[in-house]
């Protein structure tokens, strides 16, 4: 056969194969479904694992299956400062983790550090969901990443292995574990502790093998952390408000249509207002659950805690400096707003 004729015949045969298999790659490229990496760094059975669990059925259900959302705990996937730089330079995709965190690339985030800025869950919610909320998220996407809602991980308490903490004095020589937070090292070094930043991932082994000897965290996180295993007293200060934030690497959403961006964005809200419910329901039982654990609770006395939010005061300047002075008011007017006064 003439060498021509035979390339000829092969060039129209690939031509005709390529015709059949291009439809069947774009479908089959059309039903591949969206895998969604979302790291957290609590448990699985923790408030934020079944928040995570309840985020990724409702993706999988609004999508039709086109978006799947791969949850992965226990900080597996990093601590939230590695996390929040796999969502920056786009090789993750999620992540939910504590706004304290993020203060070194979102500063308006110190907004949340405040000491005893709200009073209760209602002004939390009215904050964070309302003006002020959005346009501390509003900072987020020029840093890369985009804030989808706030969940709660809840008001603070000491925890440590040594005394009960029943004045500030009592933190004297106390080995504290803090957030990687510049306001919570300095919030606990003012009130006489020896604090110590350190990655949540780490606390559980610091704890155990007393490198340090407390630590501050919600009633929630105690109990799904175990801490009642290596910590004795449990002392109740309510000394700030902790936010979680679910976020996106933008450079992943920039990539998402307007429909998959809602499936996101629906599904976000809905895992706040389950998370939210969850979360107050486990904390209404956590006090006698951990002290049928064995751990010993002291409720601070208001006059103590009066004089430790005295103490904490002088941190106040600093983060309003950090938020910016019209932000920092406009947060002050809004709870005297929500006060009724
Ligand atoms: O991924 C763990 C974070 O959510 C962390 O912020 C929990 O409050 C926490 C802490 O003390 O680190």
């Amino acid at each position: 056969m003439n060498p021509k004729n035979s390339l000829r015949r092969t060039l129209v045969a690939a031509t005709a194969a390529a015709a059949f298999i291009a439809p069947l790659a774009a479908q089959a490229q059309d039903i591949k479904p969206r895998i969604i990496r979302f790291g957290y760094g609590l448990v699985e059975n923790s408030n934020q694992g079944r928040a995570v669990k309840m985020f990724a059925e409702a993706v999988e259900k609004a999508s039709g299956g086109k978006m799947r959302v791969r949850a992965v705990g226990a900080a597996a996937l990093g601590s939230d400062v590695q996390m929040q730089q796999a969502l920056i330079g786009g090789a993750q995709e999620m992540m939910v983790g504590s706004t304290a965190t993020l203060v070194g690339i979102v500063k308006e985030m110190a907004l949340w550090d405040t000491p005893f800025l709200v009073g209760n869950a209602q002004e939390a919610d009215a904050l964070l969901d309302g003006a002020i909320g959005q346009r501390v998220m509003a900072k987020m996407p020029e840093k890369g990443l985009v804030g989808l809602v706030y969940w709660e991980n809840g008001f603070r308490n000491l925890t440590n292995s040594k005394r009960p903490v029943t004045r500030a004095e009592d933190l004297d020589g106390i080995k504290l574990r803090v957030m990687q937070n510049p306001v919570y090292l300095d919030s606990f070094k003012l009130l006489g502790a020896n604090a110590v930043p350190m990655a949540f991932s780490e606390l559980f082994g610091a704890l155990e093998t007393k490198t340090v000897d407390g630590q501050e965290n919600p009633f929630n996180t105690i109990l799904s952390s175990k801490f009642y295993e290596v910590q004795k007293y449990v002392s109740v200060t309510n000394h700030v408000y902790s936010p979680w934030i679910v976020m996106v690497s933008k450079k992943y959403w920039d990539g998402l249509s307007a429909a998959e961006q809602k499936v996101l964005m629906d599904a976000a809200r809905a895992s706040r207002d389950f998370e939210r419910k969850d979360t107050r329901a486990e904390a209404a039982k956590a006090v006698a659950e951990l002290k049928a654990k064995g751990m010993q609770v002291n409720e601070v006395a208001p006059a103590e805690v009066a004089r430790m939010r005295e103490k904490l005061t002088r941190v106040n300047a600093g983060i309003a400096t950090q938020v910016g002075m019209e932000l920092w008011n406009d947060t002050r007017a809004e709870l005297v707003k929500l006060r009724g006064k």
